[in-house]
């Protein structure tokens, strides 16, 4: 009965990047163990599974080096396979990672030439977002960074960064295209440091651009845990500034690596707390799953990791709905509203006194979530 209620559809907003499904196992220490699967395919897969759309960088649909007749053919072959399964692309974003060219930077690179190629190569990826129909364009500055602060002064990486991004606005502007940006921080790897390392730095950056409007963020709940951060406290203040454009969703533990685990599958009331705040705020863009499934996995496990996304989402947001109904939660937290609604005034010892001594029955509020969120209750 209950399990209809965990069956996601378009209505959901679920989208995966190609790269995540896509992604072959490779790591520094060993190499790939699943074949690249067409993006084609995965358009069909996902649309089995109930996913409402995909997401991609320029070259994980179109090779860098394809002549235009060949972008042309990729570009419409994919379209069809968009349409034949009812698929969207909400979100398009710009490798300027991986090729050699960028290994000092990207936009905030100190090489002139290598600045105008990376602003040159995202026009054309939000182009690209354009054709297919996307409204945001993500900007993960995966090199902007560095080994040693001797190399730049850091204050000059800024202000290249601030510049490019400013081209990027005004190309959209003088374009007349429906898109924003989101700014997505990582505070580092695979970069020793990555500039603007956390949403908040990014929010207060995107307060110093000519067009603060059309840029937000893209919070990845890993890159902030990867910096020891709670990431619903820095997704609260990304809906808190209007800036909340996008979001990817994943999983970490606090002190390793960018694990880029199953949403939902190893902090349990992180996901919960995160869930319950996307839907207390009525957040309306799509869910967005940036993970990568176990390099263990063959095909099959890549699509169980892919539906384990989502049916995770919708068992935390069953749990929400239920946190909302609960008679003993709700009469707890109406209790802590009576008291906080207490209009006196803190003027003497005895005052300052009551308030330092009454308990705030937190321990027996969080284990009544707790036992909600493991399905007791
Ligand atoms: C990572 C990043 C990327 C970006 C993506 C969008 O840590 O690898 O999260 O997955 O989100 O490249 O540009
Ligand atoms: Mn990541
Ligand atoms: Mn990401």
């Amino acid at each position: 009965m209950e399990e209809k209620r965990w069956i996601p559809t378009p209505a959901d907003q679920f989208t995966f990047g190609l790269w995540t499904v896509g992604n072959r196992g490779r790591d520094p220490f060993g190499d790939a163990v699943r074949e690249s699967i067409p993006p084609t395919t995965t358009v069909k897969e996902l649309s089995r599974l109930g996913a409402y759309g995909v997401t991609l960088h320029d070259n994980d649909l179109v090779p860098e080096d394809a002549s235009l007749a060949e972008h042309d053919r990729i570009v419409k072959q994919f379209q069809a396979a968009l349409s034949d399964y009812h698929m969207a692309v909400p979100m398009v974003t710009v490798n300027l990672f991986y090729d050699p060219v960028f290994k000092d930077g990207a936009l905030t690179s100190s090489a002139k030439p290598v600045r105008t190629y990376a602003i040159e190569k995202a026009q054309r990826a939000i182009d690209l977002g354009v054709q297919l129909g996307a409204r945001i364009f993500v900007l993960w500055g995966g090199r902007e960074g560095s080994e040693t602060d001797a190399a730049r002064d850091p204050r000059q990486a800024f202000s290249h960064y601030r510049d490019s991004l400013n081209a990027l606005t005004s190309y959209i502007r003088g374009s007349h295209y429906d898109m924003k940006i989101a700014l997505e921080a990582k505070p580092n790897e695979p970069r020793s440091d990555i500039y603007l390392p956390s949403t908040g730095a990014m929010l207060a950056f995107i307060q110093t651009l000519d067009h603060p409007e059309l840029v937000g963020v893209n919070p990845e709940l890993a890159h902030a845990k990867m910096a020891g951060l709670n990431p619903v406290h820095e997704v609260a203040q990304a809906i808190d500034a209007g800036k909340l454009f996008h979001i990817d969703l994943n999983d970490q533990r606090i002190g390793r690596f960018d694990q880029d685990l199953r949403f939902g599958s190893d902090d349990l009331k992180g996901a919960f707390y995160l869930v319950k705040l996307l839907e207390d705020s009525h957040y309306a863009g799509p869910r967005h799953f940036d993970a990568h499934p176990y390099r263990t996995e063959d095909y099959a496990g890549v699509w169980d990791f892919a539906a384990g996304c989502m049916r995770s989402y919708l068992i935390y947001r069953d749990r929400a709905q239920q946190f909302a109904r609960d008679p003993d939660i709700q009469e707890m937290l109406q209790a802590i509203e009576r008291l906080n609604a207490d209009e006196t005034v803190i003027r003497s010892a005895e005052d300052r006194k009551r308030w330092g001594q009454h308990g705030y029955a937190y321990e027996k509020l969080d284990q009544l979530v707790n036992e909600l969120i493991l399905g007791v209750r």
